[in-house]
């Protein structure tokens, strides 16, 4: 007899779900729906002349679900304030590229708006796009429309959507990863809002009248929050999939890709002064055939629509809908929805969640070379002319770049005739020893920070390099530089470069002081917790450099430094996200 997966469970709490009347929901709530389906008056506030802003209270909001952020110069904001000047306004505009995979054309136009708008600077995010930074708001259509010419947009890659698809970069398997990869551009395609402003507002197309809502499936609230998802090719956790709302781990069996194990309730964001939030690891729910993958992104994705907080954004996040439902109600209700359950997870390995950096050969015989980049900055400075060298490379490469979710770069798909052509190129731009650095420097990353984040309390990106060269002294002392250790920095405790899955982390707190975290897994599978609070460079220093001999005398055969912390006692194992602040 088919089981009626309808029938035995618990009725939905609908408790907090948005068919409640608005004023009891949050104000971000609201704005969604006044917003005439994400339009509001983002036009006319482009219009007006007298700020570098666009005006209208809920337009900064709203042009986040454009994949636009409004920002200032921190750099010169107090010195604005006391010239009695408005702020230094620009805007961040963040591309949708699912998997990170640019051609070298589109990437000649990248370089191109970047120096036209963009301050010359092109962003390598961690989650595997470009951001342009210090647009203007005059600048903000012709860069917008720029993209199109490309058949790029920045729809969704922000905002209370599902954000940009992640997807191993794994050139050693490349067919493999092609086939993924296209899983994860039908994944993107398919979450993708219907939003008919984003073509009214930045491609000037004509208005098309409609009381109903033009996005079907999420309704005009769209989603509780932001949410991400990632697809995964064992054993490089390179996308950190449990740190994702949604995760696919692939399953290869005899060769072929027959399916994806299904994780949920992932996320990093946090509060220092709020307890009751937390990063939580992704759980592995059930095993789906690969043709289901759109299937159970709607089972999921429906799932945190209908019961995601719609009170409280700080709990909105799918992890607490996780947590607050539980894993048993969770699963049953995506088989409801799906009309079949889920079979047992099927066995998967991680090995690490880095890059591999240069050349790697497929099966197929092309060539891939991966490019450290510190922290997704590629422009020109003094010492390095990486915008100029990587232009170089689109210019006579043939293949594809694909941006890794650890904010490199991989040039990739190059014909064996074609390799000694790019790697002349790229020494003769000095990038050819850029991935001659120590292996905590190739497993750092850095979060943006100062000084366009406006959530940033500390440094991060300007600062970690400088860290990063008194702890490989650190690590030399000790003999521990061949040591592949991961270390991230955020300027605060949002977590944008996946700090609390790190070996060492560091998230802002104050101008020079962070929290210290230790004991995350090396590949993504633990997450740290807290050793130092609020400390400074010289505490910080003096703590790994107590550890670090230690672990240099008394660590065991391949144990790991994350490890070792842990049984070492400097911290405790964290084991659920509810932990984490206990
Ligand atoms: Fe992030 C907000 C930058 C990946 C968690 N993030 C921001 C904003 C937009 C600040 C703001 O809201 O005003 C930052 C813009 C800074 C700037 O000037 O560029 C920002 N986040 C970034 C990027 C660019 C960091 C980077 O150095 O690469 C990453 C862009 C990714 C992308 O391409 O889409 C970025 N952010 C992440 C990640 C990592 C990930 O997704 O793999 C996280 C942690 C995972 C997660 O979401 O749980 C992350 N960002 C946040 C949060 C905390 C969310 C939460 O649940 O509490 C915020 C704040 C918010 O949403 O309220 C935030
Ligand atoms: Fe800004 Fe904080 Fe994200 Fe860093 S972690 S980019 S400081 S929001």
């Amino acid at each position: 007899m088919t089981k009626d997966w309808t029938r035995d469970w618990p009725q939905p709490d609908r408790s907090r779900d948005i068919s409640q009347p608005l004023e009891n929901l949050s104000p971000d709530e609201s704005m969604k729906v006044r917003s005439n389906q994400l339009r509001g008056t983002i036009n006319e506030g482009l219009l007006d002349a007298i700020t570098g802003m666009v005006s209208g209270d809920d337009n900064p909001k709203l042009m986040k679900f454009h994949g636009i952020y409004g920002q200032d110069d921190r750099d010169l904001r107090d010195e604005r304030r006391r010239r009695k000047l408005e702020p230094a306004y620009s805007f961040l505009i963040r591309l949708r590229l699912p998997g990170g995979v640019v051609t070298p054309a589109q990437w000649l136009k990248l370089d191109e708006l970047a120096r036209l708008y963009g301050s010359s600077s092109l962003r390598a995010t961690t989650r595997q796009t470009f951001q342009f930074h210090w647009v203007l708001k005059n600048d903000l259509k012709a860069t917008i429309r720029g993209l199109h010419e490309i058949l790029v947009d920045t729809i969704a890659a922000c905002g209370d959507v599902v954000r940009g698809v992640m997807c191993s970069v794994n050139p050693a398997l490349s067919s493999l990863h092609a086939k993924v990869y296209d899983d994860a551009r039908a994944v993107s395609d398919h979450a993708l809002p219907n939003m008919r402003a984003y073509h009214e507002i930045w491609w000037g197309e004509e208005r098309v009248a409609t009381s109903e809502p033009e996005e079907p499936f999420l309704g005009k609230q769209y989603l509780p929050r932001k949410f991400k998802i990632g697809l995964v090719v064992p054993p490089h956790n390179d996308i950190d999939v449990y740190t994702q709302d949604l995760g696919f781990v692939a399953i290869v069996e005899n060769g072929e890709l027959v399916g994806y194990n299904v994780t949920v309730g992932g996320g990093m964001g946090r509060t220092d002064s709020a307890p009751e939030t937390y990063p939580r690891l992704g759980d592995v729910l059930g095993f789906v055939p690969r043709e289901k993958i759109l299937a159970a992104t709607d089972a999921v994705v429906g799932l945190q629509r209908d019961y995601g907080d719609r009170k409280a954004r700080a709990h909105a996040r799918f992890k607490y809908t996780v947590d607050d439902l539980g894993l048993d109600f969770v699963r049953a209700e995506v088989e409801r929805r799906l009309g079949f359950p889920l079979e047992a997870p099927r066995p998967f390995e991680f090995v690490s969640n880095g890059d591999a950096y240069g050349w790697t050969k497929d099966e197929a015989g092309r060539w891939h070379y991966t490019l450290f980049v510190e922290n997704g900055r590629i422009v020109n400075r003094e010492s390095l002319k990486l915008l100029d060298g990587l232009r170089a490379v689109a210019e006579i490469h043939e293949g594809t770049f694909r941006l890794t979710p650890n904010q490199n770069v991989t040039i990739a798909d190059v014909p064996a005739k074609r390799k000694a052509k790019i790697e002349a190129v790229l020494k003769a731009h000095g990038l050819l020893d850029r991935n001659a650095q120590s292996m905590l420097r190739l497993n750092s990353m850095a979060c943006v920070a100062l000084p366009t984040c406006g959530l940033a309390m500390a440094e991060s990106e300007r600062y970690l390099p400088t860290l990063v060269d008194k702890i490989e002294k650190i690590l030399a002392d000790n003999s521990l530089e061949a040591e592949p250790i991961t270390i991230r920095m955020t300027g605060c405790p949002n977590g944008c470069a996946r700090p609390y899955v790190a070996e060492i982390a560091m998230t802002g707190r104050a101008p020079g002081k962070y929290n210290l975290y230790l004991g995350g897994g090396f590949h993504g599978q633990r997450l740290n917790r807290m050793y130092l609070e609020n400390v400074g460079e010289e505490a910080i220093l003096d703590a790994l450099g107590k550890i670090a001999a230690r672990y240099a005398r008394e660590r065991g055969p391949g144990e790991r430094f994350g490890d070792f912390t842990i049984r070492a006692g400097y911290v405790r194992e964290v084991l659920s996200g509810r932990d984490f602040n206990l």
